[in-house]
């Protein structure tokens, strides 16, 4: 009698306890965030998981009555270690949004099983701009490069620069920004002579660069990620193309607020267009580079962080939008059509091309304050994605 009581005892406790681990489950809400934390493009992931737990510490990890976990891994920004990644995330880990994507090829590789496993996939990084049509779970918070080129080559011609030569990482957003670019350029009246472009991996840009200064053109176009600007910088100061009146023109990706400050003289007068520069002067923005700089040791945000930030905005109004019930369908019907002001200016993602729709600005580097800044002088507003099909 004792005995069986026991048993039953034993056997109602383990029940309990399993239908409690499930209620704990059910309670969770989990985000795979995958970023190169190592590696080539580290600075893109460092910058994100600062931003996303900004967020979090600004928002609090209870939303909707869920507890909001932050699943962080680090794919080195090789493709094949996303999508193994992603693929543990959503079996094991059965998360509910998979984030992150420093990289094109590691967004694009993990397509496939955001659409098979209906799981949104929020791309805070990545910018080619065909990375959306991948899968129709793909939300972006981070920008493309047509966007960012096509202001640029609208920008230069009416400002003395008529012939330039295009330099750019040879992949997805560098071949976007050179096509983009050259295109309405040209349509403006310039010229492109010559259209260089360099590896992704372990990049030299000195002899592209030696081309460029014996061609002479008005103007040097570059697009390279986010973390490489500090070394074209460096090389064409060297080489003294500026002293040689080429000027140093780009998607603001190469004045990188990440690594601008460290730049030197050499980036002085440099313009670029971008959505988003720390020296942004808004209330919101100050407010976001204030809290960002105090939890990172001073450390200055750069777009990189701006998507993250607001990915993770993206993916917590979702879930109060649903309660978390639905699945990954209604999550990604909340994302959709989303409204807000972020620290780059005013956002919309695009309900139907689930693609970001941002302001694009001019910057020149100035220095203010003894600090280097992307010193916004110009804004083409509500900028949608010129390189969408449909
Ligand atoms: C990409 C585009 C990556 C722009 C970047 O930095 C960037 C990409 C890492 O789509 O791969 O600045």
């Amino acid at each position: 009698m004792h005995k069986r009581t026991l048993l039953q005892t034993a056997a109602a406790l383990a029940l309990l306890g399993a239908s409690g681990l499930a209620m704990a489950q059910d309670n969770v809400f989990k985000i795979g965030l995958i970023l190169p934390m190592t590696g080539q493009q580290a600075t893109t992931g460092r910058q994100i998981e600062a931003a996303a737990r900004l967020w979090m510490a600004q928002n609090g990890d209870t939303v909707a009555g869920k507890k909001v976990q932050l699943i962080l891994k680090d794919d080195t920004s090789v493709p094949d270690v996303t999508r193994r990644l992603a693929q543990e995330l959503v079996v094991n880990e059965k998360v509910n949004v998979l984030a992150g994507f420093g990289i094109t090829p590691s967004a694009l590789a993990v397509a496939p099983i955001a659409t098979q496993s209906k799981t949104p996939l929020v791309v805070m990084a990545a910018a080619t701009s065909s990375i959306t049509e991948a899968s129709p779970y793909v939300v972006r918070t981070s920008f493309t490069l047509p966007q960012a080129a096509v202001a640029m080559a609208d920008w230069a011609p009416r400002n003395g620069i008529k012939n330039v030569v295009t330099l750019v990482t040879d992949y997805g957003p560098g071949l976007d920004a050179e096509r983009f670019f050259k295109s309405r350029f040209e349509f403006n009246g310039g010229k492109v002579p010559e259209a260089l472009r360099v590896p992704l991996r372990n990049p030299d840009f000195a002899p592209f660069l030696q081309k460029v200064r014996d061609l002479k053109p008005d103007a040097l176009f570059v697009f390279v990620p986010s973390g490489a600007g500090a070394a074209v910088m460096k090389q064409f100061g060297e080489r003294g193309m500026d002293k040689a009146g080429i000027r140093l023109i780009g998607t603001g990706d190469v004045t990188d607020d990440d690594q601008l400050n460290d730049m030197g003289d050499v980036a002085l007068g440099v313009v670029t267009s971008h959505h988003y520069s720390a020296y942004h002067q808004s209330a919101a923005n100050k407010k976001f580079v204030a809290e960002f700089q105090k939890a990172n040791k001073g450390m200055r945000p750069n777009f990189m962080a701006v998507g993250g930030y607001d990915g993770m905005r993206v993916i917590y109004e979702a879930l109060k939008k649903t309660g978390g019930k639905g699945g990954g369908d209604a999550l990604l019907a909340a994302m959709k059509g989303q409204i807000f002001e972020s620290p780059r200016g005013p956002v919309f993602i695009d309900a139907q091309t689930r693609d970001v729709v941002h302001n694009i600005y001019l910057r020149k580097v100035e220095k203010k304050d003894g600090q280097l800044h992307n010193v916004e002088f110009d804004v083409i507003k509500d900028v949608k994605d010129p390189g969408k099909t449909k």
